[in-house]
């Protein structure tokens, strides 16, 4: 980890002064785009680590939108002590904004995550800048959370805390042996529910519990060797990866499918790992226990192109409830992936891999990005192109974002290519923050809505229906669902007039669902009453008797 705040504490300390009991918020702020939105895992983690006794509330921005006086309001008036605070580069100049507030309002505040890590002379004001947290976590906080509570609960809150480190100097990662248990099964989720509230009510008439449906977030392990050029991870969670046991997400896995069943709702997973089949063997033992054990659930996860040429691993994909899987294909271009060290994964193989998952009935989330440095006008075409060739699927577009700390930004900055240094503070959406070589920052934008335009609007909407149309309805209905929320990654989406907009552009292709869901649900139950009705006496009158 590089830049790190001089001055971190050593463990273990003593203790000087009284323990109080305090309320805690954990708050995400809203990444300003799409409020339903699955909630950061963080949050849970740290709120399952609190010791016992102090009291934690989560507020996610994304399902809880408020301003910075309504959320100084909401902690004044629960009495709130201690705020922490999580955030992506992104989303930081927000979170700061909630720090300064909270801070202006006599309340302490703890910043963690990425961005933190990165740089935390900036949140702590020790680079020229205002100070906006009292406190900084660097790295994983599995381990120092509890020492953040218990020192701030004294009235002793430091203002670096760190991992222990190794012989070699290196962050000592926590082991994911145990896990901690995160009581899913009790939790209050209503914030998290990712159906907008105003379709709620149809949904729940539509039946199978859709009215109530949760997208929760569940890692199995963490860690990537890969080290891609504009990637943050293997420099954050270190290059050498670490599993939960099977047994502890196969539990987890059937408290949440017990939860969903209780209350009548739909739950699915993200497996969060950057890629679940890095250790193919240990996938495929996982994916095993989780079908032996009857835990399926729908679930999505991060897998990288390579990794799925292998047949046995998709086959147990599918029988073990995996629906999407999101791959980070990058660019079409292999002089791009070899300039960002993504060669592993290889444009002349995307195809191929969409058509094994799609056998399956498994689609995928493809991730591109715009404005790498052999990128030039046009490359939307090319992609979409090369997109419309393949089965259907979800492509995402972004741009190449040197994160701070990450090879990339190195690389730029030393070459005196950094438009904005820190573009994190004066944050653009889709604006980037270098010029790529061979085209503009504006080309790169214009290229990108291009790319999203094209892809979710609904034309292709209806085209990407009809192309499954050899495919059961569940799997259309849920496409079109699916590309409804994801055009809001791009389009904000945040309230009713918004979603009722995308329902009556789409209003053709809803429609023929519709229809189609309607008259198949007539026959089967038609189907159900004459086969009642040629059921002999003895049969029907047991039937009935049944609860
Ligand atoms: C899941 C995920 C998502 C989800 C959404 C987030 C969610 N709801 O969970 C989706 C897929 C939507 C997503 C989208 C994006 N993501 Co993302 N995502 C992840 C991923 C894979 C897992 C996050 C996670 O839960 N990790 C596990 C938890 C346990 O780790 P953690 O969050 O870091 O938390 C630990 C510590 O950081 C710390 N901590 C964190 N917060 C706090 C707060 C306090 C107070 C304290 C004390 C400690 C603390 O304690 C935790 C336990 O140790 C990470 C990569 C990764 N492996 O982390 C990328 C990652 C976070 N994403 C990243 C990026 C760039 C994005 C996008 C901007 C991509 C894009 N180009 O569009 C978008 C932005 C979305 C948006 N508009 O908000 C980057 C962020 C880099 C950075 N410096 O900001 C990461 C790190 C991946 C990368 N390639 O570098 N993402
Ligand atoms: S494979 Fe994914 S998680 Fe690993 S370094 Fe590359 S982009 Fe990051």
């Amino acid at each position: 980890m590089s830049d790190r705040a001089k001055g971190a504490f050593k463990l273990p300390r003593q203790t000087t002064r009284k323990r109080e009991l305090m309320k805690i918020l954990l708050y995400n702020p809203d990444n300003g785009v799409t409020r339903n939105f699955m909630p950061h895992l963080w949050m849970f983690l740290l709120q399952t680590l609190t010791p016992p006794g102090h009291e934690v509330t989560l507020v996610d921005g994304n399902a809880r939108a408020m301003s910075e006086e309504e959320l100084v309001r909401f902690v004044r008036e629960r009495g709130i002590e201690l705020v922490g605070i999580g955030a992506m580069t992104r989303m930081i100049a927000r979170a700061y904004r909630f720090a300064d507030a909270l801070r202006a309002a006599g309340v302490k505040v703890v910043m963690g995550g990425p961005h933190v890590t990165e740089i935390p002379d900036e949140a702590l004001g020790r680079n020229g800048g205002p100070r906006h947290a009292d406190a900084v976590a660097l790295g994983e906080a599995d381990e120092t959370w509890p020492l953040i509570v218990e020192d701030a609960a004294r009235g002793e809150l430091k203002e670096v805390y760190q991992p222990e480190r190794d012989a070699k100097g290196l962050d000592r990662k926590p082991s994911l042996q145990p896990y901690p248990e995160i009581p899913w099964d009790t939790l209050p989720l209503e914030q998290f529910n990712v159906m907008p509230p105003f379709l709620r009510p149809l949904m729940k008439r539509v039946g199978n519990g859709w009215g109530n449906t949760y997208l929760i977030p569940i890692e199995t392990g963490r860690g990537c060797p890969y080290g891609c050029e504009f990637c943050t991870v293997t420099g954050f969670f270190g290059d050498s990866i670490r599993f939960r046991t099977n047994e502890s997400v196969v539990s987890e896995l059937l408290r949440l499918k017990a939860r969903a069943r209780r209350e009548r709702g739909q739950v699915a997973v993200f497996f969060i790992d950057d890629n679940l089949a890095i250790n193919m063997k240990r996938t495929k033992s996982l994916l095993r226990d989780i079908i032996a054990a009857g835990a399926q659930v729908p679930w999505v996860a991060q897998i990288s192109a390579n990794l799925l040429r292998d047949e046995e691993l998709v086959d147990l994909i599918a029988a073990s409830g995996g629906c999407w899987v999101f791959i980070g294909m990058e660019s079409i271009d292999p002089v791009n992936m070899a300039d960002v060290n993504k060669n592993f994964s290889k444009p002349s193989e995307y195809g191929a891999v969409l058509e094994r998952l799609a056998r399956r009935n498994i689609y995928a989330i493809t991730s591109f990005i715009f404005g790498m440095d052999n990128d030039t006008p046009g490359v939307a075409d090319r992609t979409l192109r090369e997109i419309r060739s393949w089965p259907p699927g979800l492509p995402v577009f972004g741009q190449l974002t040197p994160f701070p700390a990450t090879p990339l930004y190195d690389r730029l900055e030393k070459a005196g290519r950094l438009a904005r240094p820190k573009h994190w503070l004066d944050f653009a959406p889709f604006v980037m923050a270098h010029a790529p070589l061979k085209m503009t920052i504006e080309e790169a934008g214009a290229e990108t809505r291009h790319a999203w335009t094209s892809s979710y609007g609904p034309e292709r909407n209806a085209e990407v229906v009809e192309a499954l149309s050899d495919t059961h309805i569940k799997y259309r209905i849920s496409h079109l669902m699916a590309r409804f929320f994801f055009r809001g990654i791009y389009f904000p989406q945040m309230g009713k007039r918004a979603w009722l907009n995308v329902f009556l552009q789409n209003r053709r292709t809803v429609y023929g669902l519709v229809k189609e869901s309607a008259l198949a649900l007539r026959a089967a139950r038609k189907r159900r009453r004459v086969e009642f009705a040629s059921m002999p006496p003895a049969q029907t009158s047991r039937r009935k008797a049944t609860p």
